[in-house]
Order: structure tokens, then sequence, then C-alpha cells
């Protein structure tokens, strides 16, 4: 194909073409991509972070990722659309985008993901087989990654039973998918100041913490934030997004990710952002929202990206 690659954003992508895309893009422009393989899920596929970075000496480092959970397909499309624009249209950001170091990772569970385009479009949680003897002898599939971070792992809002769709594993960072992320994060020397995990559906954005109805110290930093970037998503033309401390605006989770990266890692503007719809289509989102959506999305990674570089 002419591009050197098979990325749209008119259409949901396999694991294949995001992967495609972002080895392309590291082989392009190889002084400002490139590629980690950060591990392996269960089914040997791999799991792929790019650093975007124009190298400068000083750069806070932000984080980004899209599909841990496999049926929220919107979040890939998204997370690669923010990672197009962010390697051809840098030039007319502002300079705080410019400046800042990028670790993008599209696709965190791929197992899943591929599992949700070919046989279950509902399936959330990763593939891996569970020990039967945890759930009557059932053999049952999956752990949701978004309850197997080790900040508060196992408290509310997370299931112990290997069948249920918020399974939390056997232990913090039990899953292939969880475990890499972490080792990269804390085996990366980055100036780390923002997370930011898109998932679906729901029209959100939520911060720590989601173990329980708590706040963090510095609440009000992160929730003047959430609001301006809720601001900004309506001027781009979106809708409103609901803001607030995860469990007590949408329900308690312990495990997430956004926990871990606030409370271990100590990323100052940690972030979940549940993207559209509002539950009409809900996880069935139709492909001619994806640039919408993205739209609306890079207005509020803006917002945060800014906050991170003054942080
Ligand atoms: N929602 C998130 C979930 O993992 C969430 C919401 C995130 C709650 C972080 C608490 C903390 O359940 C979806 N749609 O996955
Ligand atoms: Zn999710």
């Amino acid at each position: 194909d002419r591009q050197g690659h098979r990325m749209t954003w008119n259409s949901y992508h396999r694991t294949s073409d995001i992967w495609g895309f972002i080895d392309y893009l590291a082989q392009t422009f190889p002084d400002f991509c490139k590629v980690f393989t950060i591990g392996q899920t269960h089914e040997k596929r791999d799991i792929k972070v790019l650093k975007i970075s124009n190298g400068k000496v000083g750069n806070k480092a932000v984080w980004i990722d899209g599909g841990m959970h496999a049926r929220e397909w919107i979040s890939p499309a998204v997370v690669t659309y923010i990672i197009n624009q962010l390697v051809y249209n840098l030039d007319n950001e502002p300079d705080y985008m410019q400046n800042i170091d990028y670790y993008i990772a599209p696709v965190m569970n791929p197992d899943g993901y591929e599992y949700s385009h070919t046989i279950d479009r509902i399936w959330r949680k990763n593939r891996r087989p569970n020990d039967p003897t945890l759930s009557g002898f059932k053999l049952c599939y999956g752990t949701d990654l978004n309850r197997n971070f080790g900040y508060k792992w196992g408290l509310g809002g997370t299931s112990k039973d290997p069948c249920d769709v918020t399974y939390g594993g056997t232990r913090p960072f039990s899953e292939l998918e969880s475990k890499a992320m972490k080792e990269f994060i804390q085996g990366t020397a980055a100036n780390w100041k923002a997370y930011i995990s898109f998932h679906s559906y729901g029209q959100y954005i939520l911060y720590p913490w989601g173990y329980a109805s708590a706040v963090t110290t510095d609440y009000k930093d992160l929730q003047n934030v959430a609001h301006k970037a809720g601001a900004a998503i309506r001027a781009a033309g979106g809708p409103t997004y609901t803001i607030g401390p995860a469990a007590s605006t949408l329900y308690p989770a312990a495990g997430g990710s956004d926990d871990w990266a606030k409370g271990v890692v100590r990323m100052k503007y940690s972030y979940t952002i549940e993207l559209r719809d509002d539950g009409r289509y809900g996880f069935v989102l139709p492909a001619s929202y994806i640039q919408v959506t993205s739209k609306e999305a890079l207005a509020a990674v803006r917002v945060i990206v800014e906050a991170a570089s003054q942080a």
C-alpha cells in the first residue's frame, strides 16, 4: 500500500495493522519514534510501546495507553489517532506538546482484542486460562487487567471468581500484560508526570482513587485539570464528560492502572478517560464516531500534557 501501513480512522483495525503502523513510524522517523516490545501475551502476541520524542534533555514524560479492555474498540482507535497527530502534525501543536517524551501503548490487551474481533465482541479480559480449582473445576479464561495492578489490589469492585468479568487475578501483576507495563514504566528513566488510560464507554474523566471513595492530597490539581479538559472537549464540539474521583463518580474498583500510576509511580496527573458514547451504542460504537471522538480526546490530552509540562 502507498502509505507503508494500513491504518485509517474510518474503521476499526486489528492488532496487526496497529503494530504495522507503529513499526512503520519507527522505521520512517528513527530519530523521533522508537518501538519497544515490552513483553508478550499468553498467546505469544507482542505488547508494543511507541516512544515519540524530540530528544530534548529535560523533557517530562507522559504515558498513554489504550485497549486494556478488549471490547472497548474506540480506545485503540483514539490512541492511534493521537499517535498520528503527534508524529505528522507536532509542528502545529503548542510548544508544551513538542517538548514531551510520549510513551504510547495503543493495545495493552492484544489477545483479548483479537478475541473480541473473532469470537466474542463483548469480551473484556485477557485470555489466559485460570486455575479451574478456583472456580469449582470450571475452566474460565481471563483476568481483568484493570483490576490486576499493585496498589490496594483486591479491595472493592473486584471479583475473586475467575469466571467473572472483573476477576482481579491471583495476585498483583499476575498477568503478563500488566507485569510488562509495570516493569517497563519502572525500568525506564523517565520524568513521569502524567498517565492517561483510555477506556469506554460513558464519557467520564476519572482520577484517583478508584479503590475506595477517598481523594489524593493534591486532588484539587487533578480536578482543575480535568475540568479544563472537559471544557476543551466541549470546545472541540464534543459532549459533556462527567468528572470526578473514580470510586465515587463511577464505582469502586481496586487494582486499576491509574491508581497504581498515581500511588506507586507518583505520576501526578493520572486519569482514566471513558470515551464515547453515553450508552446508545455502548462498546459497539460505530466506526463513524472514531474521528469526532479522537478530536475531543486529543483536546483533553493537550490540557493534561500542558499541566504535566508545568508539574
Ligand atoms: N471502566 C473502568 C473499569 O475498569 C474505572 C472504570 C477505571 C473504575 C478506574 C475505577 C478506576 O471498570 C471501564 N469501562 O472499563
Ligand atoms: Zn475499560
